[in-house]
């Protein structure tokens, strides 16, 4: 009998050293000291001994069950440590790795250019100033002293909703507003969308405009250039040079036409400029007396220079774009080579 304990204790003190997980540990705890384990097994053939071995016995038997609790507890406790570090190893986190930078956006090279446009103008004291894109044919047409038979009514140029309703296919009503609502000094911008039907490699049919107005008394042609020179070698940097070509808009009187010179060649002729040393981007003039009298300001009194720019063409110069359907297809892979 005794040797029988010493044999089952044995087995089990092995059962648990080779024990490689905790399941294992608990299987094997179960085979020899559960309910119907081995040791339990003989504790209860205790009945066939002797009466007067039994005592003996019984204490052994418990003796070799307290020394294998011990035994399973320390084992439980080395094999739980193991499970730990190997779960702790399997999900080891890199502290060091740089971080998932979030996707971040950037500006639109319309937004861009008219954002710094903003700057120029409001450094020079300029107000932005904003409004309607759906106009009355009077706000966009008539204020501006352009007569009912004028090309640019056809439908073919501008988008009509009825015979006096529109979508504003220049910023300039913005500024006869703002003159109906308010009396001179004025000096603001008026950014923003206009629509044309027209849609080819350069023209698109909803673009964007820069358009300027001033509005005081004693107001010149030279304050005109001046004012038009600075915009330009700030926006196209100071090396641009800059000249006034004579030109007719029927807003403005007398009207020029404005060239930087080329910034891809400098004005030594390429390409882009056509081989003429130039690049037209805005017209502009003295505001006609006939579009002052029309919002009630008297010409004998006060003058005012305006001017207009297609964002567009300013954007496809300074970032060399070759194709204005590249400014509105949104194509990621191009927007992204923009600054914020
Ligand atoms: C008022 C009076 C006059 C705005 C002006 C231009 C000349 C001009 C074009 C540039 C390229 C339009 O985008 S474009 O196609 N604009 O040449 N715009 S003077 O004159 C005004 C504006 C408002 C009350």
């Amino acid at each position: 009998m005794q040797e029988q304990i010493a044999q089952i204790r044995q087995a089990a003190v092995e059962s648990a050293q080779q024990a490689a997980t905790l399941q294992e540990l608990t299987n094997a705890k179960v085979r020899y000291l559960g309910k119907k384990g081995e040791l339990t097994k003989l504790l209860r053939s205790m009945g066939q001994l002797p009466p007067e071995e039994r005592p003996v016995f019984g204490r052994l038997v418990n003796e070799v069950r307290d020394e294998l609790e011990g035994i399973w507890a320390k084992r439980e406790q080395e094999l739980f440590q193991l499970e730990e570090e190997q779960r702790l190893k399997a999900e080891a986190l890199d502290w060091t790795l740089p971080g998932r930078r979030p996707m971040r956006g950037t500006l639109h090279p319309i937004t861009l250019v008219i954002n710094e446009a903003k700057e120029i103008f409001t450094g020079m004291g300029y107000e932005v100033v904003e409004g309607p894109e759906v106009e009355w044919d009077y706000y966009n047409f008539e204020a501006l002293n352009i007569p009912p038979d004028h090309p640019a009514r056809d439908t073919q140029d501008t988008f009509f909703f009825s015979e006096k309703l529109l979508l504003r296919s220049q910023t300039s009503s913005v500024q006869i507003h703002t003159m109906e609502q308010r009396q001179p000094p004025i000096r603001i911008i008026a950014p923003g969308k206009v629509y044309r039907a027209d849609a080819d490699v350069t023209h698109s049919p909803m673009f964007h405009q820069i358009e300027g107005l001033v509005v005081d008394e004693g107001i010149t042609f030279a304050d005109l250039k001046g004012t038009l020179q600075l915009f330009i070698e700030r926006m196209f940097g100071p090396e641009a040079k800059v000249r006034f070509r004579p030109s007719y808009f029927p807003f403005t009187e007398p009207s020029a036409e404005v060239d930087v010179s080329c910034i891809i060649c400098g004005g030594s002729g390429c390409r882009v400029c056509k081989d003429t040393g130039w690049l037209e981007i805005l017209g502009c003039g003295m505001v006609d007396p006939r579009v002052l009298r029309g919002v009630n300001y008297d010409p004998d009194v006060v003058s005012g220079f305006a001017f207009g720019m297609g964002v567009e063409r300013i954007a496809m110069l300074r970032y060399g774009i070759n194709d204005i359907r590249l400014l509105f297809e949104n194509d990621v892979r191009f927007l992204k080579q923009f600054g914020m």
